[in-house]
């Protein structure tokens, strides 16, 4: 049987493969299952500092699995409890997690890319909301998420009207980090990994959680998070070794403790 979800551990970095082309790959429970069982084997692997999560050339994933759901009813959805439970695993990963994006990101992939800390596109990427033609909406967050990246006026032309931003529009609104021509996607989008995952791996936690505050807290409320994790970057002894490298001009040498 063909493996959905394929790993490699490269270095401090953990690359996640869904390998389901025949199916754009749509996302059906065992690929977010596997998506899911990969993060937890990385988040538990001290020697991994960063994740990256990738499909194929022609598709991210082209959303949810139509014919997996196109029969649900309420009840099933609800006690499954369909999205929440596997999907979201991404949203609660500590470690910094990259979709690499190449061709379409539609519906659930656009979602589970907006899941991730940080998109990098490649030219070939397209990005989309168009559950209004299913008759149906974003269920993965796309509604709450695609707003706070672009702004409602994109936000509401793509759910509402269903059609697709390319990487330049999307790097422009502010979807993406970075647009790379789709050749060196993966060389340039493991070469950041890996730089992320050199530094020390709890300041790197740290900065994320921080970031992650800025959407969630008032200015105030956020600053004051900041203040008080940045105080207890005191106690990390890559902050020593980091600061006192600065000063004696030479390498710091991080033990991620
Ligand atoms: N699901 C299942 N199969 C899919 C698929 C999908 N989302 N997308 C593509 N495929 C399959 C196609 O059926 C086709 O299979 P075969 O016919 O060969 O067996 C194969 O992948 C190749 O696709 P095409 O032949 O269509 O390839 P094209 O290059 O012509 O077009 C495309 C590529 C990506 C533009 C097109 O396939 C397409 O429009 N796909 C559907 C895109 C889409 O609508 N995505 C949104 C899916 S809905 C909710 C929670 C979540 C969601 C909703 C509610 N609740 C909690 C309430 C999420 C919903 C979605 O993501």
């Amino acid at each position: 049987m063909t493996q959905l979800v394929l790993t490699e551990t490269l270095g401090r970095v953990g690359l996640i493969r869904i390998n389901r082309p025949e199916a754009m790959n749509a996302l059906n429970n065992d690929v977010v299952d596997g998506i899911a069982a990969a993060i937890d084997a990385f988040e538990a692997d001290e020697n991994i500092g960063c994740i990256v999560l990738t499909g194929n050339e022609k598709a991210f994933a082209a959303g949810a699995d139509i014919g997996f759901m196109k029969d649900f009813d309420y009840m099933h959805a609800y006690k499954t409890d369909f999205i929440t439970r596997n999907w979201e695993r991404l949203k609660t990963t500590r470690k910094p997690v990259i979709a690499a994006v190449a061709g379409f990101a539609l519906g659930g992939g656009c979602e589970m890319a907006m899941m991730c800390d940080l998109i990098f596109a490649a030219d070939s990427a397209k990005f989309g909301q168009p559950e209004i033609r299913l008759g149906t909406l974003p269920g993965a967050g796309g509604t709450q998420r695609l707003p706070r990246a672009v702004g409602k006026a994109k936000a509401m032309d793509l759910c509402l009207t269903a059609r697709m931003m390319d990487a330049a529009e999307a790097e422009k609104a502010g979807l993406v980090a970075r647009v790379i021509p789709a050749e060196q996607l993966m060389e340039e989008t493991l070469k950041a990994a890996q730089t992320i995952a050199g530094y020390s791996l709890p300041v790197v936690m740290m900065i994320k959680e921080s970031v992650n505050r800025a959407f969630e807290s008032s200015l105030n409320e956020g600053l004051l998070f900041e203040r008080r994790v940045f105080h207890a970057a005191f106690t990390v002894e890559d902050q020593k070794e980091g600061m006192a490298a600065f000063v004696e001009k030479r390498k710091p040498v991080f033990k991620h403790r």
